[in-house]
């Protein structure tokens, strides 16, 4: 809290000189950043249809009409709010962040700022976002809350005129009393999902709007006070903790705290026709090497799934995330907690290191021919074993090269058994007493021998 207050100040200071302060404070807890791992829920009425989540109101597609129709298919009755808490933890997930409310403005919970919700609006006339805090608290899984600071369906919003996603032009509201009516409108229902107490808060759809017509400074603020401790997103202008790159792993580093949101097919939301096309979904192996590609980066996954209006998530994701709990069973110690891992000219493929960085995970996807090629590793590994490796064996490198006189370390080739099955990943555990060492240079002539 004092480093946020701190770059508070920074950033009232910075802009009284214009500099661009930092987009996001890097401020999270230790519990998200050990996490790695949670699971995005896209559900809504949107699912009825099946044609995509809020946007096809504003892509023009359907009218308001066509799309509020699908209010009446939306029963959830189904929904096992118990069944989905116990399902994300046997997948591993620490946390889970559920859409409260979307572009559409169809809230998940018995608002009372708005008719515009399940309960009061749609066959299911439950508070289902109650039902999932606390049955996801009771698993003793993290909370999250999605939440949309735009709302298509609310004509106060359009006091902005209608924003197209790349619109950054800077926005003055052509009815200032409107668009004050709609901020504290977002405000009265922030309260109202900030007395469920979540832990974490994944804002949407700030675009195009300046920081000071959305007033995040006084947001952020508020929020804190109702839930202090609160981890936010960087979809809150720039006053959010850490950043949220979607549906693509980064190319290049990300020096604050990340996490990566993905789909498992197309689109966020059910649609039938995405559950017919099974040739579109990403199956389990594939979605492992997200996660372990995440990790390598040092940041975190968010995968999604969509459930059917009726509460119920697909099969197929179900059997997705039970596969990749089963595979953190045995190789979560190399991805929760872990860190970013060493750089790829060093080892080619994704790996983590421990937070003391006297444990390195080399993470295997393809069965090694040759072993595993590590370069410019100055240490001695005291175990080299392999992750659920039943017979427990000690793994040995073959050197080439290397001049240790200069501290030249050689090239290292890692013995891989030809008997070890590598599913979903395997992970060899590299243990050392010291901190890893890697050499980064280049050797030349070796004017002196040992
Ligand atoms: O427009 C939304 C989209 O529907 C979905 O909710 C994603 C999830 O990150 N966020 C916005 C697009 O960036």
């Amino acid at each position: 809290m004092l480093k946020r207050t701190i770059i508070l100040l920074l950033f009232i200071s910075n802009s009284l000189f214009a500099q661009r302060h930092p987009d996001v404070t890097g401020d999270v807890p230790d519990w998200f950043s050990d996490a790695k791992f949670g699971i995005f829920i896209h559900w809504g009425i949107y699912g009825v249809d099946g044609n995509g989540a809020s946007w096809p109101v504003f892509n023009g597609k359907v009218t308001q009409a066509e799309y509020d129709s699908q209010l009446k298919g939306f029963n959830a009755e189904n929904f096992d709010a118990k069944e989905w808490a116990t399902l994300f933890k046997e997948s591993g997930a620490k946390y889970s962040v559920l859409t409260t409310k979307h572009h559409d403005g169809v809230a998940l919970w018995d608002t009372k700022a708005s008719k515009r919700n399940v309960v009061k609006q749609t066959p299911a006339k439950r508070d289902l976002v109650a039902e999932y805090a606390e049955a996801i608290k009771g698993e003793g899984l993290k909370l999250g809350f999605y939440f949309s600071w735009l709302d298509w369906s609310n004509e106060d919003y359009g006091a902005l005129g209608k924003l197209k996603k790349t619109d950054k032009h800077k926005k003055v509201p052509s009815n200032p009393k409107a668009w004050q009516r709609f901020l504290d409108f977002n405000t009265a229902q922030l309260k109202e999902i900030s007395s469920f107490k979540p832990d974490l808060l994944w804002f949407d759809g700030d675009w195009g709007i300046e920081d000071e017509q959305w007033k995040m400074e006084e947001m952020r603020a508020k929020l804190d006070l109702w839930n202090p401790g609160v981890v936010i997103n960087n979809r809150m202008g720039n006053f959010g903790d850490y950043e949220t790159p979607e549906q693509g792993i980064p190319f290049s580093e990300i020096k604050n705290p990340w996490e990566l949101c993905m789909t498992m097919s197309p689109g966020w939301g059910y649609s039938e026709q995405v559950q017919k096309n099974q040739h579109t979904h990403i199956e389990a192996p594939q979605l492992v090497q997200l996660l372990t590609e995440c990790s390598t980066m040092g940041g975190n996954l968010l995968l999604n799934v969509s459930p059917m209006p009726n509460g119920e998530i697909p099969m197929w994701q179900q059997d997705n995330l039970r596969a990749i709990g089963s595979w953190l069973k045995v190789n979560g110690e190399a991805i929760y907690g872990s860190t970013a891992g060493i750089h790829k000219n060093h080892y080619a493929g994704p790996n983590t290191l421990s937070k003391d960085k006297k444990t390195l995970y080399l993470i295997v996807h393809q069965k090694p021919v040759n072993g595993l090629l590590v370069k410019g590793l100055r240490n001695k590994a005291t175990s080299i074993t392999i992750l659920g490796d039943t017979e427990q064996r000690e793994l040995t490198f073959k050197n080439a090269g290397g001049a240790p006189w200069l501290k030249i370390p050689p090239t290292r080739f890692l013995s891989f058994p030809d008997d070890i099955e590598i599913g979903y990943g395997r992970v060899v555990k590299l243990e050392f007493d010291e901190p890893i060492d890697l050499y980064t240079g280049h050797s030349g002539a070796i004017e002196q021998n040992d």
